[in-house]
């Protein structure tokens, strides 16, 4: 899957006006004709508008300076000069314009039929005709063209998955999303293999055009994230744009630390997990962690199935009633875990996440 790219600083410029013209009528046997200096056109807007077949900023990597042209002088014989054309700069659904320097956002485009106008162009002078009054006849100047503006903004795109998947490093969440779509990223037996998030589109049923919708695996998260640890927590706003979470504890890790006698502890070390990263999400933001979050007891291929269910009841005990088993690498209780994404999403409260699907589709990922 390519890079994904989320942040681009460009520079734009709308067009100058064009300058007004200082001429006079010449007409054969009218020795002083009146003034007949065209106006100046107008200089090109740069507007921006989105465009359902981008999916990245990438483009805006190899190009970075976007200008109108700007309007053309007036002419004699009162012709007004052309107004430069205006420059569309056409970004995807999501994209967020901040004024580079200090960061306030110029624009949001998360509206399907955005189009909204970012510099204006100079309005053109005015020609010399404009200025003639009775006691000055033949005025002998016009007004300069208005100056473009220049905008330089930092383009902020969010990955738009509907499903993130958050988890200690190692967890499992790179093998998982690779067993539920065609992303396949990185997967290692040492923390944090993921650097930086991955998209995959995940298809519910086998049919063409069955609905899909996008699960976005992020660097793994630890204790003190949120004050920077490990790789902190930076790369969770991609999921602040998410339906809900799929929170996987790693049951590996629970097994190396309690040993397989006692379901209890196990379950307490589950709960305990899931809590410090709830309480980093919490850090990070508030929205974030009040998110519906699946949770999912991950490797549970390494477990005795009697055994697992007695960690699953105990973790009922402590106010976790809801707990998948699953294996991603195992391809262990996979189909329930989909089942649940699908009737959460798809669902009659479901959301239409065509910003999502529209991403994901142009980035190749499908
Ligand atoms: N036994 C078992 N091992 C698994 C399972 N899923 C993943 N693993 C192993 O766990 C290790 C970590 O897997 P990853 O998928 O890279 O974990 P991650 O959560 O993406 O890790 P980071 O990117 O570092 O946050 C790898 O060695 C995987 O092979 C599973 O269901 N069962
Ligand atoms: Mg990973």
């Amino acid at each position: 899957m390519a890079r994904f790219i989320d942040e681009a600083t460009i520079t734009i410029r709308s067009g100058n006006g064009g300058a007004g013209c200082v001429a006079f009528r010449r007409e054969k046997y009218v020795p002083r004709g009146g003034p007949a200096g065209g106006d100046g056109g107008k200089g090109g807007d740069v507007w921006f508008a989105v465009d359902h077949n981008l999916a990245t900023l990438l483009d805006f990597r190899y190009r970075r300076a976007y200008e109108a042209p700007n309007g053309k002088p007036g002419q004699g014989s009162n012709k007004a000069g052309p107004d430069g054309e205006d420059v569309v700069v056409c970004v995807p659904l999501g994209t967020i314009l901040k004024n580079a320097e200090t960061g306030e956002i110029v624009a949001d485009l998360s509206d399907p039929g955005a189009r909204i106008l970012i510099c204006k162009g100079g309005r053109g002078g005015k020609g010399n005709s404009h200025f003639a009054t009775s006691t000055h006849q033949a005025p002998k100047f016009a007004q300069p063209g208005e100056p473009g503006e220049e905008k330089v903004l930092k383009l902020e795109l969010k990955l738009l998955a509907d499903v993130g998947l958050v988890g200690y490093p190692n967890a499992g969440k790179s093998t998982l999303i690779s067993k539920i779509s065609a992303a396949r990223p990185k997967i290692a037996d040492y923390a944090f293999t993921t650097l930086t998030p991955n998209l995959g589109v995940v298809r519910i049923g086998k049919e063409v055009g069955s609905p899909t919708f996008v699960v976005a695996d992020v660097p793994g998260l630890i204790e003190g994230a949120s004050l920077g640890r490990g790789l902190g927590t930076k790369f969770l706003k991609h999921l602040e744009r998410t339906v809900l979470l799929v929170h996987l504890i790693d049951g590996a890790k629970l097994l190396k630390e309690f040993g397989a006698d006692d379901a209890a502890e196990i379950a307490k070390g589950a709960v305990r997990d899931k809590e410090i990263l709830d309480a980093e999400l919490n850090t990070f933001s508030p929205e974030l962690s009040s998110k519906e979050q699946i949770l999912a007891f991950n490797k549970a291929d390494l477990y005795d199935d009697r055994f697992l269910e007695d960690v699953r009841k105990e973790m009922g005990k402590l106010g976790y009633k809801d707990v998948l088993l699953i294996s991603g690498a195992a391809h262990i209780g996979l189909d329930p875990l989909l089942d649940r994404l699908a009737k959460r999403l798809f669902g009659p409260d479901g959301l239409k996440r065509t910003h999502a699907q529209v991403q994901a589709t142009a980035d190749g990922v499908a």
